[in-house]
């Protein structure tokens, strides 16, 4: 499978794996760590950014592919639905069938609440099902939510919102408990206890992991427990806006069937959206780890309501990305990978960097390397080696198979036996850092619009840990739906209306904006266009 120029190269790589094995690279100071990102992390990269001229974060950056969705033409600025009389009536609608979406609806569901969930592909077709590594919580005697807390804050640049980390981090011992009753299969040793590693800018080993399928495990079981429960899921159906009543609360959505493009109008006392991430807008023209239907129309929903954004300018580029061979070209090669022992070396052979620094800068530092011309070259651009035969030097024969059987397999049908053979990786786009800012409710600054996972910004400042992902979308998709449901109880709709699209077009007119670009985008640009 690998050119005879890789071949040359790896053969640097194994004279030098058992030195490099041994090594313990430094860390680097903050200065350097400071110096680096601005350098080299596609965060800093002026040209790819630019200012938003309407709405509640006027004035502030984004990457320009998100100004251009918020900036978008509203699906419904010709053509208006009747809202008089909906297709369906629920206490709590919830907009994104992920890990952020079962959970509030078990909760809601718990606190008695009608609830309704709506996703515009499956339940379940989500970033949360493609997570691998693991879960964060502080739950050994060696380790605290208080130190937690210190590796999170740290990690996102001192940014976070201080009260959303503290809810991550102390509800996180208990969210792995709920998982596990719910019947998650975590690692376990002999005695039945968690088996935990370290992520990057952990400084415990604190990440549960169900193999290197995690994400697919929770979601297994969220959406297994909420279809038990028998709770409305709406499949293939999404929403194109929010809707408000005439008291200034939001009180539903209108929804399109993806198949037959029929408009829907969903009525509700509280919407919660959690519709995830943004992989799939390829900022900067990234390869992405992210499920299909990852393209930021919560942020798009709300923003045109008048919910604040946090954060918009902050992405998270996973470092180790598939980077060769084509076909899984951007895939994630998860950090357990770094975590089992695993370095990431040049193409001399040479180990650059510690393989634990936080997502941001290890991203950063690949980038550096291949800048510098320590590259492997590859048909689709460039990488670094992950030198994964070390795992088993270091643990012993079997421990790939045993704790990252899908990286065997995803490398292993093509020809890449990662047990004796190093991989190409490049960082890809992962992760939205920001969203829509909510308070310690999950509730935003436009009335009865909770926002829950990756679609809510704040809880990782500028940066995400590893695992604490999975973490979020458990902790706040659990807070959103008791919230939402508490909330529910004393909400009385009012008349609804849909004006909020012709101020937000009045607005863009002022500005000088003639959108003709649709959004939320739905799908990606690659997709069959949905609204055709
Ligand atoms: O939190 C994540 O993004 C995660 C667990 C990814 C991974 O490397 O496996």
């Amino acid at each position: 499978m690998y050119t005879e120029e890789m071949l040359e190269s790896i053969k640097k790589v194994e004279a030098a794996r058992e030195a490099n094995a041994a090594l313990e690279p430094r860390r680097m100071t903050a200065q350097e760590k400071d110096d680096l990102l601005k350098t080299y992390h596609p965060d800093y990269r002026d040209d790819q950014f630019g200012t938003i001229t309407v709405g509640p974060n006027k004035g502030e950056k984004a990457p320009l592919e998100l100004i251009e969705l918020l900036e978008g033409k509203s699906r419904l600025l010709e053509n208006r639905p009747d809202l008089s009389c909906p297709d369906y009536e629920t206490d709590v609608l919830i907009i994104g069938g992920g890990g952020a979406g079962a959970s509030a609806a078990i909760e809601a569901d718990n606190a008695g609440a009608k609830v309704m969930i709506v996703t515009k592909l499956r339940i379940g077709d989500a970033n949360t099902m493609m997570a691998e590594g693991g879960i964060q919580a502080a739950d050994k005697p060696n380790d605290s939510p208080a130190q937690h807390f210190l590796d999170a804050f740290g990690g996102g640049h001192f940014a976070a919102k201080k009260d959303l980390v503290y809810k991550l981090v102390t509800d996180a011992p208990y969210c792995i408990k709920w998982l596990n009753e719910m019947g998650v299969e975590f690692d376990k040793d002999a005695e039945g206890n968690m088996v935990t590693t370290h992520g990057g800018g952990t400084s415990r080993k604190r990440m549960h992991a169900a193999k290197d399928y995690s994400g697919a495990e929770i979601m297994r079981t969220l959406r297994d427990e909420v279809l038990n429960r028998e709770i409305p899921v709406i499949d293939f159906t999404t929403a194109i806006e929010l809707i408000m009543d005439d008291k200034g609360q939001c009180a539903g959505a209108v929804l399109m069937n993806m198949e037959t493009k029929e408009i829907l109008v969903a009525k509700a006392k509280v919407v919660i959206l959690a519709t995830g991430g943004a992989g799939r807008m390829h900022y900067q023209g990234f390869p992405t780890s992210n499920h299909y239907g990852a393209t930021a129309d919560g942020l798009v929903l709300a923003y045109r309501v008048g919910a604040k954004l946090l954060y918009q300018d902050t992405l998270q580029y996973h470092p180790t990305g598939a980077a060769f061979p084509e076909q899984i070209f951007g895939a994630l090669v998860t950090e357990k990978v770094r975590s089992l022992g695993a370095k990431l070396v040049n193409v001399n052979g040479e180990v650059f960097m510690h393989p634990l620094e936080t997502r941001d800068v290890a991203a950063a530092s690949i980038i550096r390397e291949c800048k510098r011309g320590n590259q492997v070259s590859t048909p689709e651009g460039q990488g670094v080696w992950l030198d994964t035969p070390m795992i088993e030097l270091k643990n012993g024969e079997g421990t790939i198979e045993k704790r990252i059987p899908a990286m065997l397999r995803m490398f292993g049908k093509y020809g890449i036996d990662i047990r004796k053979q190093p991989i190409i990786v490049y960082p890809t786009l992962h992760y939205q850092n920001g969203g829509v800012d909510v308070d310690a409710t999950s509730e935003t600054n436009v009335p009865n619009l909770f926002v829950a996972g990756e679609a809510a910004g704040g809880v990782h400042g500028r940066n995400r840990l590893m695992g604490n992902s999975l973490l979020d979308v458990i902790v706040f998709g659990r807070n959103a739906g008791i919230y939402a449901a508490k909330k529910a109880k004393d909400v009385t709709v009012g008349n609804l209306t849909l004006d909020h699209i012709d101020a937000f077009q009045k607005e863009l007119n002022e500005a000088g904006i003639n959108p003709t670009k649709l959004s939320p985008q739905i799908l990606p640009e690659y997709a069959r266009k949905v609204n055709k």
